[in-house]
């Protein structure tokens, strides 16, 4: 077969054709299409079999043994053993029938978090969720990991958050217009690899050299040098961590002093600005906000806070923040901040000016494409109440029926008694591991869909064996990218592994609603229904796209961009009266009566500096590192840590631990040591990389090394491999939003004396014969 006619698949980080050999997928080539094609996806050859590879149902040995409920401290620790799909399909609707006549369908929760495949049929929650709700429904979650404070907060600022997500001004625009962008958290490309949905083409390195080439100016406010490339030439600006809304509001403080803001954008376009000028002048609290005082926060001079606060002045200007900025305490704040910045240059819908959601967060930031208006699974009718906001789960099994505070509602934790997951790694996403383990204890059943023996599967008392996108056909049709691909099964799934569609089916037939979960369709019925949907809705957006058929023909078809780069927000500047922002005012609410009138403490009805509960700034503070734990390059999350890419990036087997010079040196560390990263809250292992790309007093150690306990299933052990969220802290960003706040962690740094346990995290759990 022609290298460029051989099967496509695709990814969250990319395109690639496959190489099979005796119906077996055994090597990669990148897409010929894509001009900057990510390494990642070549992590899956090695991995699609093998001892990590789960091959047939599971379930936890006392689990059968005893029933739900017991030894639930041993999960992590105990054996499996392996039964037949029949059976395992029988002990779930058991259990199933058993949770919901003694407790409801509340009692189930299947919020499910997760990235799952790309695919768009083959998803993993969409399919589970599906299911559980021809049945009853579950407990769901809101929001997401990723930026959970600006998902409940942005929408009262500017009506809307998602769906900026998709009209973020274009590097084209950018390019041709913008004279100082300035990236709070920076612009990584590592980031940019990855779009949920999966890739076509990679274009922010792109993106970003022609700005550069048309004279773009780069200022990366970042503990990190590495979060803009080199060959940018940014300045780099290494303020502490979580410190970029005193940041802010201090050039905010400036523009007003040197009369540089603008009062006519300001009163057409938003409305409250006199209250937050009343706290920046410290008429409210006493404290005058200038540059002074956040350069004592900061650790910036007051003079650099001012040059940069006329130099943004001066031009046009482009503001990121980074989506990391929302995931630490009081992550709803560096936001508003920034939109409430940006409203005072006054550029909002100008090409090239404004303000961005975190350029090269995913690929499509930026993007000059057609959002593709592509269909999903239906998941069904939602039938219980009950939700959390998606980081407060621990919260939730720990304390059932208590009250909890969420975007101006008091909610209450259901009595969860049953969790499943399908296509997340709950081990892998949530902060203070040895918490959630403790609350991980609670349910009386755990079930997980997974194809390889990560922390999440070694954590459940029942998994299902799933395949991989290698091992099915699909449809990548990603709301964010110009290329649909028709994904195409290359090899068959090894041993008893299933379809989640089957697995579900499966289930539903003994459940009764079999029926109802497939509509009488199989896979391919659903792939061209989910298509011909997606084709209609285009058609009626006067985009014509291929029949199925044709685009299988073709393996993949590319949107033709928009003629004029995108510029966001740009029909509310036009005119605001006929295209108001769906806010209470139709204008952007630099104060909001909304969240003013939720009365919190910790998130006011503006913008406003308040200290994180742990920073470097921090009073008495017990340890005196601030934690990065971004994330991984070198894979997605927590997929692939198991293949040959992410193992590359180890160093010693372990995830490096980024220091600065001083910090090493005050240690006795060099590079390539093993070390303990340590804190109240746990210990993980991790090996020393010094570097002076890093801010003193600051560590960075990216997110993703499966979970290795030393003593598995102890709450408090240490983890042999490096996975940070050991040590992150477990707490909401505020009542408004309860989002994670993973950038908010201080530790410390030690040599590890002696010899260094070995990593295990990639050895599959005792496996015991199936019982009869
Ligand atoms: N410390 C720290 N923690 C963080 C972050 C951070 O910056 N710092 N970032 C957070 C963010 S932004 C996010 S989005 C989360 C990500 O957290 P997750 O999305 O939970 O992480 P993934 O590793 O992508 O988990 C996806 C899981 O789905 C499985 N899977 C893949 N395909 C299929 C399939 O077809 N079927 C089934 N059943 N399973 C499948 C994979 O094997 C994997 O276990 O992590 C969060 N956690
Ligand atoms: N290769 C790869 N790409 C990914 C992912 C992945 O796992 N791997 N995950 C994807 C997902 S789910 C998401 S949500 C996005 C997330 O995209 P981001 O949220 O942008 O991801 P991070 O890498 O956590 O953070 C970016 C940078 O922010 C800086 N930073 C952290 N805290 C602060 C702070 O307080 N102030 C300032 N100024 N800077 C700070 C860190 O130096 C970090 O490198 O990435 C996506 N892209
Ligand atoms: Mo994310």
């Amino acid at each position: 077969m022609a290298k460029s006619s051989l099967p496509l698949t695709a990814a969250h980080w990319g395109t690639y054709r496959v190489e099979t050999k005796d119906g077996c997928a055994v090597g990669m080539t990148d897409f010929e299409r894509d001009p900057d094609p990510s390494p990642i996806g070549h992590g899956i050859i090695d991995v699609q079999s093998g001892p990590t590879r789960i091959t047939s149902p599971m379930v936890r040995e006392s689990w059968l043994e005893h029933g739900p409920g017991h030894r639930t401290d041993r999960r992590g620790a105990e054996a499996f053993v392996a039964v037949s799909w029949e059976k395992v399909e029988r002990l779930i609707a058991d259990e199933l029938n058993r949770v919901i006549a003694a407790h409801g369908n509340s009692a189930i929760y299947a919020g499910s978090y997760g990235w799952a495949s790309a695919g768009r049929f083959h998803h993993a929650q969409s399919q589970m969720k599906r299911f559980l709700n021809t049945i009853g429904g579950f407990t769901g979650s809101f929001g997401t990991y990723s930026f959970a404070a600006a998902e409940a907060m942005v929408p009262h600022i500017l009506g809307d958050f998602r769906g900026f997500l998709n009209k973020i001004t274009s590097w084209d625009s950018i390019a041709e217009s913008t004279d100082l962008f300035v990236a709070f958290g920076g612009a990584p490309v590592k980031n940019g690899q990855i779009e949920s949905g999966g890739v076509g083409e990679h274009f922010q390195p792109g993106g970003m050299r022609s700005a550069r080439a048309a004279g773009t100016e780069f200022v990366n406010i970042s503990p990190l040098r590495s979060d803009m490339m080199d060959e940018l030439d940014a300045e780099w600006l290494a303020a502490r961590p979580n410190t970029d809304t005193a940041l802010m509001i201090a050039i905010a403080h400036t523009l007003v002093a040197d009369g540089l803001h603008d009062r006519a954008f300001l009163d057409r376009y938003t409305v409250g600005f006199e209250r937050f000028e009343a706290y920046l002048s410290g008429e409210v609290d006493g404290i005058v906000k200038d540059a002074a005082w956040a350069a004592e926060i900061s650790e910036l001079s007051a003079e650099t806070i001012r040059n940069l606060a006329r130099r943004m002045a001066a031009g046009r200007t482009m503001i990121s923040v980074a989506w990391s900025l929302t995931r630490q305490d009081h992550g709803e704040q560096p936001y508003w901040a920034a939109i409430t910045l940006a409203s005072m240059l006054g550029q909002i819908g100008l090409p090239g000016g404004g303000f961005g959601f975190g350029y090269s967060a995913e690929n499509s930031i930026g993007g000059q494409m057609t959002p593709l208006e592509a269909a999903s699974l239906p998941q069904g009718q939602k039938q219980v109440a009950d939700f959390i906001p998606v980081a407060r789960v621990s919260d939730m099994l720990l304390h059932p029926g208590e009250p909890f505070d969420f975007d101006g509602q008091h909610l209450t934790y259901p009595d969860i008694r049953l969790v499943w997951w399908a296509g997340g790694n709950a081990f892998h996403h949530h902060q203070d591991l040895n918490r959630m383990l403790r609350a991980w204890q609670k349910p009386e059943t755990i079930i997980v869909n997974e194809w390889c023996w990560n922390p999440m599967a070694r954590h459940a008392d029942i998994v299902l064996p799933c395949t991989t996108p290698l091992e099915r056909n699909d449809l990548m049709l990603c709301p964010r990218d110009p290329y649909l691909i028709a994904m195409e099964k290359v090899s068959d799934a090894p041993g008893e592994a299933r379809n989640d569609f089957n697995a579900f089916a499966g289930i539903a037939k003994r459940m009764g609603t079999h029926e109802a979960f497939t509509e009488g369709r199989d896979e391919d019925d659903w792939l061209r229904w989910i298509y011909d949907l997606t084709r209609q809705r285009m058609a009626e957006n006067k985009v014509e796209l291929p029949s199925l058929d044709e685009l299988r023909a073709q393996q993949y078809f590319k949107m033709a961009p928009p003629s004029e780069p995108t510029v966001m927000l740009r029909d509310f500047r036009d005119d605001p009266i006929a295209n108001p922002l769906k806010t209470p005012s139709g204008k952007i609410e630099i104060f909001s009566a909304t969240v003013d009138g939720f009365g919190y403490d910790d998130c006011p009805g503006h913008t406003v500096w308040r200290e994180p509960l742990e920073w470097l700034g921090k009073a008495d503070a017990k340890y005196p590192l601030h934690l990065i734990s971004n994330q991984p390059s070198a894979k997605l999350h927590s997929q692939l840590d198991h293949g040959p890419v992410s193992k590359a990036s180890k160093l010693k087997g372990r995830e490096p631990v980024m220091l600065h010079p001083d910090d090493a040196a005050a240690r006795g560390l060099s590079g390539g040591d093993v070390v303990r990263v340590f804190n109240d809250r746990g210990a993980c292992l991790g090996a020393v990389v010094v570097s002076d790309a890093i801010r003193p007093g600051v560590i960075q150690m990216s997110t993703g090394a499966w979970y290795d306990p030393e003593t598995p299933g102890r709450a408090g052990s240490l983890c042999k491999h490096g996975n940070p969220n050991v040590l992150t802290p477990d707490k909401g960003t505020s009542k408004l939003a309860q989002g994670p706040i993973a950038h908010t962690c201080l530790v410390d740094v030690a040599l590890f004396e002696g010899k260094a346990p070995p990593v295990t995290a990639f050895e599959p759990p005792e496996i015991k014969q199936q019982s009869t």
